[in-house]
Parts: structure tokens; C-alpha cells; sequence
């Protein structure tokens, strides 16, 4: 079932131009799917692009942490409404981007609340090659990657991350006063500072993450996005947090995640699941077991809520678990070739 269509919606369902997920699809659940030789596990629908792009390195026996790394750039690259400088804004009219990249050898860098990077992936990986750091921030961010041979792209708004915003705007009749968050127009949803569905009833969500695994078995992974659209400026989600949005680890698997990163950074989501792949869970229950641990807490409010992980063990295992239904995730490979997207179960 579509993210879209799983949802009954009580909002005018404004036509949105980016394509966030492909509509009225059904795709097929396999709880244990294992796949031999390189892969590349993308969350989401629109993995496919990423795989794409990751895919000729691999087929090719290229290292894992360059096709995520070629993954993300291919999301950074494709408008959409949450990866990317193409992408929503936050509540004051900024794209701020998030990401990070690791190698299954613990090496791993990160970048948050970055503007007018076109490739904060890429950042990301240069902060781990070329810094004793782990993760930069903000201006700093920006300073290194500038100092580093990336342009300062321009401040502007993509034509429909501008519409959005503007209509986004208008209904929340946004004003730039002391303690907005503090609101509780909408019950439970105000417990965080940006809206969980857009007006066409989707989620806020389409983090790009992407695990892979080369020929010689290493494994890596990369996570991009401006996460949740009109977010307060200055929050920063679960993608750039190591072990929140991304962990890999060549002894045990990786895994990624996309949704509420406020939920996952909680319980430190990925490095959940790869630690319960090392313990002998499969994937599949791996990511359960995070979805519990998410879903534990508060447990009322957490039908207004999505976050999924997927997960890729290092003997070529891949499962994945939602809170909702409607994560999915594609898997491209020798047996899948060109990609093929999987629904993940879920807790509700
Ligand atoms: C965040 N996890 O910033 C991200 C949002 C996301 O698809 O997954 N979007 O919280």
C-alpha cells in the first residue's frame, strides 16, 4: 500500500509537483530476503535512483563506501521535496541539509544544518577523510566544504519548495513568535516542531539512506536529507547522527533509517538494530526491535507517527520494520538488477 493512500486525510489534498513516492503501487513484503555478492539497499521508492547510480561501482568491484557515497549524490542531484537544495525549506524560508557516510571500519564523517552545499554527502565524507572529526555544523560546515573546493550555491528557493512553503505559510499562520512549539493546535502532533504530513496527506518524510555491501564483502552506508520541511531552524534530525540514522559495522551489518528523527535519535535507532544483528536477530526482527523500543514509549501517540528502518546483515541479509505501514525500500543487486522496491511490515 502507498504511503499516500494508508492514511485517511483530513486536509485538502493540494497536487504537489515533486514526486515523493510513486502513487496507487503495491509492493510485494519478504521477511527474509537474502541476496548474494554486492548490494545496494536504499530506503524508499526513490532508492532507485540512488541505487542506480550505486550499482555500476559495485557491479564493477568497486568499494561500498563509494557507491553510497555516488548514491547520495544522485538523490542530492534528482529535485525532490526532501533531499537536496531543491528541497522544503524550514520554517524560516532555509533549505538546511543533513548527512553523513560511514565505512564498515568505524570511519565516519557528518555534516548538519548545512545551506547552499549542493553535495552535503560529499562534505560528509571529506569532514571523515580529511578531519580528526566526526561531524560539522552549520556555518563551520559550510566554511570547510567552501575551503574544500565546493561551490556556494545560491540561497533561492526551488519554484515549488517555494510554493509549499508559501501555502505552508498561509495555513499555519506562521509568525515568528516566542514559543511557537509550544502550541497544541493538533493534540499529539505538537509535540515536535515540524508538521508529521504535508497537505496532500503524506508523510514528512524521504530521507534518503543508503547501506551497501562490495564484492570483497565490506560494507558502507550514507544518509541524506533536508529533513522534516518546516522545521524550526537549527534542528537537526537523526540522519547526520551517527548510530541514530546510520550505523555500519562490518562485523554485524547496517542500518538506516528515515522518519521522525526525533523518535530514532531516542533510542539511538541503527546502532539498535546493528547491535541485535550481532546478538543473532535477523534484519527483519533487528529492525522490529527498534520499532518496539520506539513504539514502547508514549505508545499513544505513536499512531501519528512513521519511522522505518532497514537493515542489511553482513552475510547479505536484508529486512526491514516500520511503526506504519508504508515504508519501503529497494533493493538493487545481481538478482535485481534494476531495483526492486519492498514494503516493510510494521507495528500498527
Ligand atoms: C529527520 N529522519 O530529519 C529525518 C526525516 C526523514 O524522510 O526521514 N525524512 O528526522
Amino acid at each position: 500500500m502507498d504511503r499516500r493512500d494508508f492514511l485517511i486525510l483530513p486536509l485538502a489534498a493540494a497536487p504537489l509537483m515533486f514526486a515523493r513516492h510513486s502513487m496507487g503501487q503495491t509492493w510485494e513484503t519478504r521477511s527474509s530476503l537474502k541476496v548474494t555478492g554486492p548490494v545496494a539497499v536504499s530506503t524508499w521508492d526513490s532508492g532507485l535512483t540512488a541505487n542506480k547510480a550505486a550499482w555500476p561501482i559495485l557491479d564493477k568491484s568497486g568499494g561500498a563506501l563509494d557507491a553510497v557515497e555516488a548514491a547520495g549524490r544522485a538523490s542530492e542531484d534528482e529535485p525532490s521535496c526532501c533531499v537536496g537544495l531543491a528541497a522544503y525549506p524550514d520554517r524560516d524560508g532555509r533549505v538546511t541539509l543533513d548527512s553523513c557516510i560511514m565505512d564498515g571500519n568505524g570511519d565516519c564523517g557528518a555534516v548538519s544544518f548545512l545551506e547552499r552545499i549542493k553535495h552535503p554527502v560529499s562534505v560528509a565524507r571529506k569532514v571523515m577523510e580529511k578531519t580528526p572529526h566526526v561531524l560539522l555544523s552549520g556555518e563551520g560546515a559550510q566554511q570547510f566544504a567552501v575551503e574544500n573546493g565546493f561551490q556556494l550555491e545560491s540561497p533561492k528557493l526551488s519554484e515549488d519548495a517555494e510554493k509549499e512553503w508559501k501555502t505552508w505559510l498561509e495555513k499555519s499562520k506562521y509568525k515568528p513568535v516566542m514559543n511557537i512549539e509550544n502550541r497544541k493546535p493538533s493534540g499529539e502532533l505538537s509535540r515536535v516542531s515540524a508538521p508529521h504530513f504535508f497537505d496532500d496527506g503524506s508523510l514528512n518524510h524521504d530521507t534518503m539512506g543508503t547501506i551497501a555491501m562490495d564484492a570483497k564483502g565490506g560494507l558502507a552506508g550514507m544518509v541524506t536529507t533536508s529533513g522534516m520541511a518546516f522545521k524550526m531552524r537549527g534542528r537537526v534530525g537523526d540522519s547526520p547522527i551517527i548510530g541514530a540514522g546510520l550505523f555500519v559495522d562490518n562485523e554485524a551489518g547496517a542500518a538506516t533509517s528515515s522518519g521522525l528523527g526525533e523518535e530514532v535519535m531516542r533510542i539511538c535507532g541503527t546502532h539498535t538494530v546493528v547491535e541485535q544483528m550481532r546478538a543473532g536477530r535477523s534484519p527483519e526482527d533487528a529492525c522490529r526491535e527498534a520499532v518496539r523500543r520506539v513504539v514502547r514509549r508514549d505508545p499513544q501517540n505513536k499512531q501519528a507517527i512513521q519511522v522505518g528502518f532497514v537493515a542489511l546483515a553482513k552475510d547479505g541479509r536484508i529486512g526491514a520494520f516500520a511503526v506504519q505501514k508504508g515504508f519501503t525500500y529497494t533493493v538493487t543487486s545481481r538478482q535485481f538488477p534494476t531495483g526492486k522496491t519492498f514494503a516493510a511490515k510494521s507495528h500498527f
